[in-house]
Order: structure tokens, then sequence, then C-alpha cells
């Protein structure tokens, strides 16, 4: 079979190893010139005898093929994309690909905020039960690499973007978790009708035995769980019909009768959104088999991971946190909540076609100065206009600067974007990082003067 792989990042790295190891013919076309291919890539594919075509997506080249696998990066409504199809060539992702090749059970986390801790926290519970566990997906471990793997896992684990999710084919997975849904990559969905459609194809090919599980709180999941027959369904959240029922720092699951209480206070996951990542996570794990005890262990072990609403340090009474994980209005309205007092908040960075009036209110009520980076700070500052001051940045050190000089004793300087970072950045890790340092810098800044009367 003659499979044309379309990305050469994470994803098509491990999708060429793998159809290799399958035996296909495997070529390769990528956006980038070829000036901006690393010379590891090239010899890894002249190695391998792998085509490559740079500098953009060909039909010469790809229709040829018999099968044309996308990265998630690539749009799926490119014209080239639309020809394969009409001509009946199939254009998959990974999910499509691996996931019938799978035999251990898949547990399988999307939502717009929480994917992330969830899949590791699941991961962790499982562990803790003496599970061999494979976890990967959009956290950037490609699911190829669990079929590459020498000894294969007990169970799957899998982050799933909506990206993914558009080119999933027959993937099935036997516990699905939607975790909230709130607008994000409308400029690749088209609106957040397409968005949704995206996030419900995790559920679309489960049948009767599989489990879904979705965020009771959220209209929007609440609705899609609504029209589900045929496969058990539990909700997760503060109302009396959940299965999970969120309490202050706390989490009662009753899934056949019997209330379990799970204590989060003294953990990482105390608050309203760990409590809720916590709820979910415990009801995977309890279908999953682990018990209650191995549960309460792990999720008193459990380290989030970095850049999510993470405490930095405080500088003369003023807070720092670094939330560059918020990459949408969502997030940073979650992060918003957690905090009592005055905000400056550095936001900004590449548009994903949100809509940032959503934010208005909450930055009205929270945010005592709004420092804005990136591509996107014209259009948030149109949609703060009156509702908070306003300012502009060029690098992240200057906006640290001008928030600590904005901030007061009992104020948090928060990094919470509502973008991507790909403007500025290499990712949001990275973003994170350089605003570490940034806060690093100002302590060596003169402290301010208590100013007069
Ligand atoms: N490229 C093209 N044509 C295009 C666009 C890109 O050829 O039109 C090429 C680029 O030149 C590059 C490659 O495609 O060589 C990059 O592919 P990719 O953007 O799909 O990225 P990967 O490196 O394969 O990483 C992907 C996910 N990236 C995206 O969804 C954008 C990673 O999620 C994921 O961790 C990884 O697969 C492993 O599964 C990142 C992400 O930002 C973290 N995800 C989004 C999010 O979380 O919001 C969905």
């Amino acid at each position: 079979m003659q499979v044309a792989v379309m990305g050469l990042g994470i994803s098509g790295r491990a999708a060429v190893r793998y159809l290799l190891g399958c035996g296909a013919r495997v070529s390769v076309s990528d956006a980038r010139p070829a000036s901006g291919m690393k010379q590891e890539e090239l010899d890894f594919l002249s190695a391998a005898g792998v085509r490559l075509e740079c500098g953009g997506h060909t039909a010469a080249f790809l229709l040829p093929a018999d099968m044309i696998m996308v990265s998630p990066g690539i749009p799926f409504d490119l014209p080239v994309l639309q020809e394969a199809k009409k001509r009946g060539i199939p254009v998959v992702g990974e999910l499509a690909v691996a996931g019938p090749a799978i035999s251990a059970p898949i547990i399988a986390i999307t939502g717009t905020n929480g994917k992330t801790t969830v899949t590791s926290l699941i991961g962790e519970l499982l562990r803790q039960a003496g599970k061999k566990v494979f976890v990967g997906g959009n956290i950037g471990i490609p699911l190829f690499d669990h079929l590459c793997a020498p000894e294969p896992a007990d169970v799957v684990v899998l982050e799933v973007s909506s990206f993914q999710l558009e080119t999933a084919g027959d993937f099935r997975p036997d516990i699905a978790l939607l975790l909230n849904i709130t607008p994000d990559h409308l400029d690749r969905h088209g609106d957040l009708a397409g968005y949704v459609a995206a996030k419900r194809r995790i559920f679309v090919n489960q049948r009767a035995g599989d489990i879904a599980i979705l965020a009771g709180d959220d209209p929007l999941c609440r609705e899609m769980a609504a029209g589900f027959t045929g496969r058990k369904t539990h909700l997760f959240g503060h109302q009396a019909d959940c299965r999970a029922r969120v309490g202050r720092d706390r989490v009662v699951v009753d899934l056949d009768g019997g209330n379990e209480t799970y204590e989060l206070a003294g953990t990482a996951l105390a608050g309203t959104t760990g409590s809720l990542n916590a709820a979910a996570a415990t009801l995977a794990a309890r279908c999953a088999g682990c018990s209650p005890a191995e549960i309460q262990k792990g999720l008193a072990r459990f380290v989030p991971g970095p850049h999510r609403l993470a405490r930095v340090c405080e500088i003369n009474g003023v807070a720092y946190y670094d939330d560059s994980k918020a990459t949408n209005t969502g997030a940073v309205l979650s992060a918003l909540s957690q905090f009592a007092g005055k905000v400056i908040l550095i936001a900004g960075g590449r548009d994903k076609g949100d809509d940032y009036g959503l934010l208005r209110a909450a930055v009205g009520d929270k945010v005592k100065r709004l420092v804005l980076i990136g591509e996107a700070a014209g259009k948030i500052a149109a949609a703060m206009q009156g509702a908070v001051a306003i300012d502009y940045a060029t690098s992240m050190e200057e906006a640290v600067r001008i928030a600590a000089g904005a901030a007061g004793p009992g104020d948090t300087v928060l990094l919470s974007p509502s973008c991507s970072s790909f403007d500025m950045f290499d990712s949001y890790g990275h973003r994170g990082k350089v605003f570490v340092a940034a806060v690093e810098g100002v302590k060596t800044l003169p402290a301010k003067k208590e100013s007069a009367g």
C-alpha cells in the first residue's frame, strides 16, 4: 500500500515509523520549504527510502497514494484533501489508523480545558492500581508509539483533540470522557457548532457496554448526553443526578447505589476546577476497575503539569501566576474565578477565532489592568474597550515589567493568554518559561515607594 503522510511533526514522524514497520510504501508532504527541514529529518527519510515533497501539498504528489494520513494541525478542508475524498482516497488521522489495531481497552479524554490534567490523572490512578498504562495522544506522545512499543500496555489512556477527532474514522474508546465545551479553535472548525460536532465524534462509534462520561454542569455536554442510547452514560458535576458529585474539596461517587467519598483537601486537586477534574477521572478509573482505596491514594499523590495556574512566587506582596496553558476564553474565566483580589492580567498571542467579549464581565469585575501582547492584542482590546485600563507590550519582559509596576500588595499578576503562543514563542511551555524568567527579573528591580497620601 502507498501511504502519503502529510506533515512531518511529532505525529507525522511516528506515522512514518509505524507504516514502514507495517510494510507500506511511504511518502511525506510537508508545507515547510526545504530550507526549513532539519538535517536529522532529511537523514531519517532518506535512510528509510521515503520520498519527500517540501513547500506545500500538491495533487501530483498526494493523489497517486492509496491512503492519505494527515497530521492533526493540517486543516481538513484543504482543496487537495477535498479532491482526494472525491476520488475515494481515504483521508485519515492517527486515531483512525492506530485505534482499530489496539487490543487493550482505550480511555479517551476530550474537552476544551483540563484534558491534559485528567489524562495524566487517570494514568496515575491506573498505575496506582498496578496496571501497565500507555498515556499519550494530544498530550505529546503519539498513539503509534504504543503500537511500536516492545511490550503492550494493559490500558491506553489518550488525550484527543478536536483536530484528531475530525479524522478519527472508526476509532472507538471503551470509555470516552467529554470534560467541557467552550468556544475554541473556531478558526479551524468555522463556528461553535463545527467545534461541538468534532468533539462529539469521541462517542460516535461507541456501542453497548461502552461508557460515556460527560460534564453535568455544562449545558452542551448535558444536551449531548440526553441524546445517547445503547451505552452507559455517567455525568459528573455539582447536580444531584451526577454519578460523581462535587462538593467542597471532595467527590462523592455513586455507581451502584453506594456512596464513596474521595477527599481532596490538601491535594493538588482542591478547588473547583481540580474537584471537577478529579470527579471525571475517578469515574473513569472506577469504571476501569480501580478500587476506591487505590483511587484515593492516586488523587493524593497527583502533581499537575506545569503552566496550569502555577504559582511562581510572591514579590513585594504581589503573587505571580503562570497559566500559559490557558489558550481560550473558558480557561481564562476559570483562572480569574480562583482569585478573590485584584488581578493584573497579561493576555494575547495568536488569535484562534475566539469571541473575547466572553471575558468582558469577569475582566471588568476582577482585572485592575490588562497588559496585551501578540497578534491578537488589537482584537482583545476592541472587545474590552471601556471595561478595563489597557497597556500594550511588545515582549513578555516588557509585559511583566508593566504588570509589576501596576500591581500593589495583595494583587496578583496572572499570565493567562486566551490565545495560542505561536506568534511569539515555540509553544505554551516556552511562553510560560519566558514569563517565569521575566518574573525573576522583577526581583532585581527596586521596590516601589509607597505613594504619599
Ligand atoms: N504542516 C504541513 N501543512 C500544514 C500545516 C502543518 O505540512 O498545513 C506541517 C508542519 O510544517 C510540521 C507538521 O505539519 O512539520 C506539524 O504537524 P502538526 O501541526 O499536526 O503537529 P505535530 O507536531 O504532529 O503535533 C500534533 C499536535 N499538534 C496539533 O494539533 C497542532 C500536538 O498537539 C500533539 O501533541 C502531537 O500531534 C501528538 O499527538 C499540540 C496542540 O497544540 C500540543 N494541540 C492543540 C491543542 O491542544 O489545543 C489541538
